[in-house]
């Protein structure tokens, strides 16, 4: 496809990174007032990464706000819709639960661990099997939890306390992410994707985090993103991704890796240069 070897070459001659590299991190003229309100200060996780005005989740009730963004990706007939969130704080895991609750959510797409490097990067904000816990309305419950090498699934039944209703949602961890890299290996990662698609249903969309809820949570978007326009037989434009990801949430995907790097994913991937050259983007 003349897309594909069109891409390839962007990747040899560095074009793409370059590219890459000159895309604005936020979008100029997108206001960012409620995050910096006093109030809400104390529920952003990094001071420097908030989310838009226009896009940002709007909880019901008085106190409204979360870090986290919608993010709707809709290009040549494929769209797919993300809540794009940080890891909860401890003081936030409410809110988080209010939004997956409201936004219909039937996954969780949880990109990090609990701490890297002996520093916290997300709360726990679920329960260990077989608790229950309340979070504000929603109840929530821990069936069970199965590891595999690259990541764990946790199934959860949620109740709204208040109206009595219940939902099942699936929780999805990949733990194989090394801070400050790119999943070593590339099939590990595109598996996790492969079971995170089989988890969509309609058009509600997965709730993804990590800790900041930018880097690797923009990388997954992109990857699945890439892998569904694939399917279809549609071009994939990786910078396009980038920006329109970048529209709705600043400083989505964070930076690159070496072309080496780069070179031993394209050559254990064999038949899928365009997805491998998406990995190159890391947090
Ligand atoms: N101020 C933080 C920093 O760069 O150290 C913000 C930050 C933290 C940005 C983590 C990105 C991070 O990665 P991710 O979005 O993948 O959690
Ligand atoms: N994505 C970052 C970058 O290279 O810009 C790398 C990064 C990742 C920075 C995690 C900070 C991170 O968090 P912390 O500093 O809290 O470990």
């Amino acid at each position: 496809e003349e897309s594909m070897k069109q891409l390839e070459r962007q990747i040899q001659s560095g074009t793409l990174c370059f590219h890459f590299e000159n895309l604005y991190r936020r979008k100029p003229g997108l206001s960012l007032s409620s995050a910096r309100l006093p109030e809400n200060m104390e529920k952003n996780r990094y001071k420097d990464v908030l989310p838009y005005d226009t896009t940002r989740v709007v909880l019901r009730g008085k106190e409204d706000y979360i870090n986290a963004s919608h993010v709707t990706v809709n290009m040549s007939g494929v769209c797919l819709r993300y809540v794009a969130s940080q890891g909860p704080l401890p003081q936030t895991c409410t809110h988080f639960w209010q939004t997956v609750w409201e936004q219909k959510s039937h996954a969780i797409i949880m990109l990090t661990t609990l701490t890297e490097r002996g520093r916290t990067k997300c709360h726990q904000y679920w329960p260990h099997p077989p608790e229950v816990k309340d979070y504000g309305h929603v109840r929530v419950k821990c069936h069970s939890e199965e590891c595999n090498l690259a990541y764990v699934t946790r199934h959860f039944t949620l109740t709204n306390t208040k109206l009595g209703e219940e939902r099942a949602v699936t929780h999805l961890q990949y733990v194989a992410w090394p801070d400050h890299g790119v999943p070593d290996d590339p099939t590990d990662f595109l598996l996790f994707i492969s079971s995170v698609r089989e988890r969509r249903k309609g058009e509600e969309p997965l709730i993804v985090h990590c800790s900041a809820g930018i880097g690797r949570t923009g990388v997954f978007i992109t990857m699945e993103t890439a892998l569904t326009l694939l399917e279809e037989r549609r071009p994939v434009f990786p910078l396009d991704i980038v920006k329109t990801m970048r529209d709705q949430r600043a400083m989505m995907v964070q930076t690159t890796v070496s072309r080496d790097k780069m070179h031993r994913f394209l050559s254990k991937l064999g038949l899928l240069p365009a997805v491998s050259s998406l990995l190159m983007f890391s947090c």
